[in-house]
């Protein structure tokens, strides 16, 4: 997968890209990140990528001409065969993200990720260039850049192959729609607290039901919201219904969609 950011802050993606999983997948030629500053596709002598809003207020906009140029650019040796490359803009208008995003884009062989600038950005880049709005939640950021490092390492991880073992990313919280189940490794006693006995039991179909239960349970107490989107069987269902009386909706995968 090719990832392509454009930003007017470039220094801000050094840290994830040497980051161990990054460096990794970037060794292996799983993914190649490429980071474009939108200044320097400004004509001008100071390099200006920002003017006042027509209709006054407050703040300054990113101009149209330096990210258009930037994106035209990137773009340019896409080739006419190839499937259309998502173009992301982060913003905290857009779509929340999550891992079935992360899922959905990560189907793609390149994407480009426009980041959002802090005052706002000339409303034609949004219409016309812009194929995805999103935002990492609700709350304000200075800037779209720490998203589009969330997004990039959400969706990196998801490569095959990238992680060490592809059954790390299917078990991870949210993967299945159910929070990841308690993990523990040695001593089997730490200061009196027992590691629950079915994991040292070597029955690894009763490890994996435990594990189940537990991440059914953990998902109910903290995020009911995401069990009332995910799919259980009708015996999970009657089992959590005696646990949770007054949640004896839950885990009815058609009532979240
Ligand atoms: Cl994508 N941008 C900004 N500026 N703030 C945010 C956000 C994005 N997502 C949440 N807050």
């Amino acid at each position: 997968m090719r990832i392509d950011i454009l930003t007017l802050f470039p220094q801000f993606f050094s840290t994830l890209l040497q980051s161990a999983i990054f460096q990794r997948a970037q060794d292996k030629e799983m993914v190649s990140f490429n980071v474009y500053n939108i200044r320097d596709y400004t004509h001008d002598k100071h390099h200006i990528a920002d003017d006042y809003p027509f209709g006054g207020g407050a703040g300054m906009l990113l101009k149209p001409e330096p990210v258009f140029e930037a994106l035209e650019d990137v773009l340019k040796d896409r080739h006419a065969d190839e499937p259309p490359i998502p173009v992301i803009l982060t913003t905290p208008q857009g779509q929340i993200f999550s891992q079935s995003l992360a899922y959905q884009l990560s189907q793609h062989k390149r994407i480009a990720i426009l980041c959002g600038h802090y005052e706002g950005i000339d409303d034609r880049v949004r219409e016309h260039l812009v194929t995805h709005e999103v935002s990492i939640g609700d709350y304000v950021l200075s800037g779209g850049e720490l998203p589009a490092l969330v997004i990039a390492d959400a969706l990196v991880r998801l490569i095959p192959g990238v992680l060490g073992s592809e059954e790390s990313a299917v078990a991870d919280s949210h993967s299945d729609g159910l929070l990841e189940y308690p993990q523990f490794t040695r001593p089997a006693d730490f200061r009196g607290w027992k590691v629950p006995e079915v994991l040292l039991s070597g029955n690894h179909a009763k490890i994996a039901a435990w594990r189940r239960e537990q991440s059914i349970l953990k998902t109910a107490h903290k995020r009911p919201d995401m069990l009332a989107k995910t799919s259980l069987t009708a015996k999970e269902k009657k089992w959590l219904a005696e646990l949770f009386p007054i949640q004896a909706d839950i885990g009815n995968s058609s009532l979240g969609k």
